[in-house]
């Protein structure tokens, strides 16, 4: 059995190329974790996920716990098998997810009591059930059930939402069932301020993890405010675990990070975008409803090998949404997804041969071009 581990292959600046070590196989990091949040990476099937060179996706507590519900995923094999994911899955822990519920929900110190956005139904998660649950799903990678404050807050609220977190991972940590090549990740929180997520790395390391994410950011703080927080707190983060900057972000955003000693990423942008027209490119997006793509017989990208890019035009996706079809969609997500796993490539790739800020100045110059 392999041990859960994360190792460090080549340092450039504050970035590291690694590989994390798993019970469901290695991943090449940094990576970025395509979401599939109800048991689906939204408009792809797992083959397609495969082919873009995803090594490790996301599923969601909360929305698994309410339907198809974690007992009959665990009786039907865990959610690898569920969803046909023979790789890694990290869970998030349902406490950010129950957040932006917004009036349905009321927290209290032991956990969260919600309503469910299916059927209405009143449920609880606390740090307990949330691992649990994750447990249950088989996840190869189970999050601490914590808090993430909307930004801005006055210091004390985030202050107080931070030790609230800190003894939920102390409890989570208590709750998790270790398994060889399973880990559990803390998650560092403290909006903005400086002291307080150093407060938090400390609370955490203290209770000790196989991996620390940073939780918190990207609410609408910019990226200025994250990168400075990153700054921050990446070096008072443990050298030998991998880092997870959750929910981020743009492909800046994640070349940023990188850039401060962030491992790994997850986000509904690519996904999103794909099912909305929009398309990520070297050039910068596109938006393939635009009439001006209506007759360009150009693939999105020369340097695209997903499906929609070798075998089909920008004037077919245009008329794919234009028309209302759902192979829009598909063929859009995989582009995204694709794309996304190619700019980690590179990335990896860069730290290996000590050139990342030449890349990075590359990549950021021809996003800003035109396009093709
Ligand atoms: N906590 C958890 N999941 C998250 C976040 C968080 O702070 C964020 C913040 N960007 C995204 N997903 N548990
Ligand atoms: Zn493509």
């Amino acid at each position: 059995m392999t041990r859960f581990a994360w190792t460090c292959e080549s340092t450039d600046g504050a970035a590291r190329a690694g590989m994390l070590h798993t019970a469901h196989g290695p991943v090449p990091t940094p990576t970025f974790m395509p979401v599939g949040t109800v048991g689906t990476v939204k408009a792809m099937t797992m083959d397609a996920v495969r082919a873009t060179g995803a090594g490790i996706v996301l599923g969601n507590t909360y929305h698994l716990m309410l339907r198809p519900g974690a007992e009959r995923v665990r009786a039907l094999g865990g959610l690898h098998r569920f969803m046909d994911w023979p790789g890694p899955i990290l869970t998030d822990s349902g406490g950010f997810q129950v957040m932006s519920l917004g009036a349905l929900r009321r927290l209290d110190q032991d956990g969260v009591t919600f309503r469910s956005h299916i059927d209405g139904s009143e449920h609880r998660l606390t740090p307990e059930s949330s691992t649990e649950i994750q447990h249950m799903l088989d996840a190869t990678i189970t999050m601490c059930f914590d808090e993430c404050p909307a930004l801005p807050a006055p210091p004390e609220a985030i202050a107080a939402s931070m030790r609230l977190s800190m003894r939920w991972a102390a409890r989570s940590r208590q709750a998790y069932v270790a398994r060889e090549g399973y880990g559990q990740f803390g998650i560092v929180q403290g909006g903005t301020e400086p002291e307080l997520r150093a407060e938090s790395v400390r609370a955490l390391t203290e209770i000790g993890f196989e991996g620390y994410a940073i939780g918190g950011l990207a609410v609408g703080e910019g990226q200025e405010l994250m990168f400075a927080t990153l700054d921050a707190t990446t070096p008072l983060m443990p050298q030998d675990s991998p880092r997870y900057l959750m929910g981020v972000g743009t492909p800046d955003d994640l070349l940023g990070s990188v850039q401060r000693g962030v491992d790994m990423f997850d986000c509904v942008m690519p996904t999103r975008a794909g099912r909305t027209a929009r398309a990520y490119t070297e050039r910068g997006t596109l938006n393939l409803r635009n009439a001006r793509h209506a007759t360009d017989a150009r693939p999105i990208s020369p340097h695209c090998d997903c499906l929609a890019c070798t075998r089909h035009s920008r004037a077919y996706l245009h008329h794919l949404f234009r028309a209302n079809e759902i192979l829009g969609p598909m063929l859009l997500t995989w582009h995204n997804i694709a794309y996304y796993q190619r700019l980690m490539r590179q990335i990896r790739d860069a730290i290996g041969q000590g050139r990342l800020n030449a890349l990075a100045d590359t990549l950021r110059a021809q996003w800003q071009a035109s396009d093709w």
